[in-house]
């Protein structure tokens, strides 16, 4: 008997999820052949928050009051099915440059190189939309040829009418963008908003 794809990506998310490690160095990636996805973004975007919503833990991810806390990559193992990556966010005023330059570069030698990576979730907070390094971020992505999926994150606060704007805006922007994949999803990790969406939307890159 087959079952749908919500029913699929439901009980995929649903699977124990486990922190593997956490990587300041590029040799300490770990060898895995399971498909995986990077949630990328400017510095206290979500993108920790939006991992413990898909996988429903609290604290599975470490979030964070202040900007700047996720500064290694840190890689989760969903049920042996999917490898889900935490990257450091950019665009941290405060943090030293010394630093800023070392997490750029981790991150860029993660995104260039790693052959299991499927898809990159690029996270833009819907409450300021999308800003210079974003763009920056999607024109290194469309460079890299990785393939990413535009996701608002904090949607519990931002009215309909920004959010239609919001998605207007982003749309136009798509279009200049190769690597980016079609439309927009809108989430809240606070609210729950969009979460089924998303784990459909990455169950595709996961065989049944
Ligand atoms: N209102 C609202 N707040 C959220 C939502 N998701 C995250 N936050 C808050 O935003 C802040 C940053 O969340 P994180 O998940 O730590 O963000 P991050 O992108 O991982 O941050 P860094 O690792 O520091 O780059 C925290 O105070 C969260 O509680 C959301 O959906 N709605
Ligand atoms: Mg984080």
């Amino acid at each position: 008997m087959s079952i749908s794809v919500p029913q699929y990506a439901h009980t995929l998310f649903a699977q124990p999820c486990d922190f593997v490690l956490a990587a300041a160095e590029s040799e300490q990636f770990p060898l895995s052949k399971m498909p995986e996805i990077a949630f990328i973004g400017r510095s206290n975007v979500g993108k920790s928050s939006l991992i413990n919503a898909l996988v429903g833990r609290k604290k599975l991810a470490r979030t964070a009051h202040q900007p700047g806390r996720t500064q290694q990559i840190i890689f989760f193992n969903l049920g042996q099915k999917l490898m889900l990556v935490d990257l450091p966010g950019y665009g941290y005023a405060k943090a030293p440059r010394s630093e800023t330059a070392r997490w750029y570069e981790l991150m860029k030698t993660y995104l260039k190189m790693r052959p299991t990576l499927n898809c990159v979730c690029l996270l833009i907070d819907g409450r300021h939309g999308v800003k210079e390094n974003d763009q920056e971020m999607m024109t290194f992505l469309d460079r890299a040829a990785a393939s990413y999926q535009i996701v608002l994150t904090k949607v519990d606060k931002v009215s309909s009418s920004q959010r239609d704007v919001l998605v207007a805006d982003i749309t136009k922007i798509l279009g200049l963008h190769p690597a980016a994949r079609p439309g927009v999803l809108m989430t809240s990790a606070a609210e729950t908003i969009g979460i089924e969406d998303l784990r459909m939307c990455l169950a595709a890159f996961v065989p049944a």
